[in-house]
């Protein structure tokens, strides 16, 4: 992956008077970040205090890139969707955002702190649909015990593991 075409955002785990992300609580008629539909983003999960925050980013499956600037060790080198904060760590993660668009959340899975807000959402695209207002559609998978392997990075580039889906990438530019 070339990180210099990737979006990169910072996202601080903290508490004020509440749990918060980027001193913001939840709030649904917000949106914290717009990645590009199967987009690829770099995301730096930031703790800023004393607690431990495992942080679930929904939608999608990301890889660690480095904890603290130094590489992740070998049991955290598979794909994520959970990933542990511990006391004033920043963890890089990196991701393709898709293929779905719509809004999704990240939040702590501390219950303490998800259930004190410490959730914002991002959308994915434009135009996709809203958890608040549509119905949810059920995703595709490969049938369990499916010898098919996982999806990789480099093989979704650009974007051809997605076609077959529902609401799926646009053609990427060249
Ligand atoms: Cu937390």
């Amino acid at each position: 992956m070339n990180e210099r075409h990737a979006e990169v955002r910072t996202f601080r785990f903290g508490r004020g008077q509440d749990w918060t992300i980027n001193s913001k609580t939840w709030s649904s008629a917000r949106v914290d970040a717009d990645p590009g539909q199967c987009k690829i983003e770099v995301w730096n999960l930031v703790n800023a205090g004393n607690w431990v925050h495992p942080v679930h980013i929904h939608l999608i499956d990301f890889q660690i890139l480095d904890r603290n600037g130094l590489e992740p060790p070998q049991y955290e080198r598979g794909w994520k969707d959970v990933v542990l904060l511990k006391e004033f760590e920043t963890v890089r993660v990196v991701a393709r955002f898709g293929p779905h668009r719509g809004k999704y959340m990240m939040h702590c899975h501390n219950l303490v702190h998800e259930d004190h807000d410490m959730m914002n959402q991002f959308e994915v695209g434009k135009g996709g649909p809203d958890p608040l207002s549509d119905r949810a559609k059920p995703l595709l998978a490969p049938p369990l015990g499916s010898t098919k392997p996982p999806i990789l990075l480099e093989e979704c580039l650009p974007c051809a593991c997605f076609e077959q889906l529902p609401n799926s990438c646009p053609k990427q530019e060249t």
